[in-house]
């Protein structure tokens, strides 16, 4: 990982105007290692944008922002328009947490410049971005573990504000340290805690409104064993948040016996989304991605346009259905 970080410095120190971008929906591990990057940035004294979108009102990363105004930290967002204007064509434009094109925050700024790094933990797909640098180690539990990495590489203080987002994205990304969690991801934690990554702060961040945690044990409740090891949930007709739906699925996985999960849900009027969560036996990402979704071997999701929640319950049981066990290793 050395070659890469030395790799990664020289860039930024050679570019003056670098844009940082993570996938669509972020959640903490994209958003707060774009975050903590933005901080070693400007250490660099380089000008660095978040591309955000401003429409998106994610609870606890809304908190997350809130704090960083309170306590003053030196932070640049930049909307996912105004990016498309800003961006020039030797811009650095460095992507987190994800690889491929169509997942990206703005996928129109790819096409604006050509010095594209791409710094990502998912397994490498067929369509990923092809940049002038890229380091994507599917071994790594976290876009964060290699954040914390980096900071370690660097020497660097980060905030301790900034450690505990990363904090909350190691946790997230880990299931609270139960999938793809190694010697490694331990000691990213341990760093991050001695940088002041705060637990009370974590908990106040991630503390959710009541009604959005009882309308998904609703679904927890709906929700029905296939093949004695598969909880299925389908939702009612509400629009869900697709990140509400990962929960759920995350949730139903701490029950006896099931080995998968999958939450069948709408996430926009005429989209529905299926969130796919496993123990490690069932290769979910296989089966999202005959839905045309992907993601990992234990963490996948998918998205289909102009379906009803029953139409793509009944293609999910095809691909589950009699052979289900081919996934089973
Ligand atoms: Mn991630």
């Amino acid at each position: 990982m050395e070659q890469v970080f030395k790799k990664l410095t020289e860039l930024i120190k050679n570019n003056d105007e670098i844009f940082l971008m993570t996938h669509s929906n972020p959640d903490f591990d994209g958003m707060g290692s774009a975050i903590a990057l933005q901080q070693i940035i400007n250490k660099f004294n380089k000008t660095s944008y978040i591309v955000r979108n401003y429409k998106d009102n994610d609870h606890s990363l809304a908190k997350a922002y809130q704090y960083m105004e309170d306590e003053h930290i030196k932070h640049c967002f930049i909307g996912k328009t105004e990016a498309l204007e800003a961006i020039k064509e030797d811009s650095l434009l460095i992507i987190l947490d994800t690889q491929k094109e169509q997942l990206v925050e703005q996928p129109q700024l790819l096409k604006k410049t050509n010095n594209v790094i791409v710094l990502d933990h998912h397994i490498k797909g067929k369509s990923s971005i092809v940049g002038m640098f890229s380091y994507i180690n599917s071994n790594i539990s976290s876009t964060v573990e290699l954040m914390v990495n980096y900071i370690k590489y660097l020497n660097f203080e980060i905030n301790p504000l900034v450690a505990t987002y990363l904090l909350i994205g190691l946790e997230i990304d880990t299931n609270s340290f139960t999938v793809k969690t190694t010697d490694k991801t331990y000691e990213a934690a341990a760093i991050l805690a001695r940088q002041g990554a705060d637990n009370v702060i974590k908990q106040e961040i991630l503390q959710e409104e009541k009604d959005n945690y009882m309308r998904k044990q609703k679904l927890i409740a709906k929700s029905y064993m296939v093949h004695d090891n598969i909880a299925i949930c389908e939702a009612d007709d509400d629009i869900y948040d697709s990140q509400d739906l990962a929960i759920v699925a995350m949730k139903l996985l701490q029950f006896e016996n099931v080995e998968a999960s999958f939450v069948i849900g709408k996430i926009k009027n005429n989209v529905i989304g299926i969130s796919a969560r496993s123990i490690d036996r069932i290769n979910v990402e296989e089966i999202m991605s005959k839905l045309g979704g992907g993601g990992h071997l234990t963490e996948a999701a998918a998205q289909i346009e102009g379906s009803s929640i029953k139409e793509v319950s009944k293609l999910l049981f095809e691909i589950i259905g009699g052979n289900y066990e081919s996934n089973i290793y």
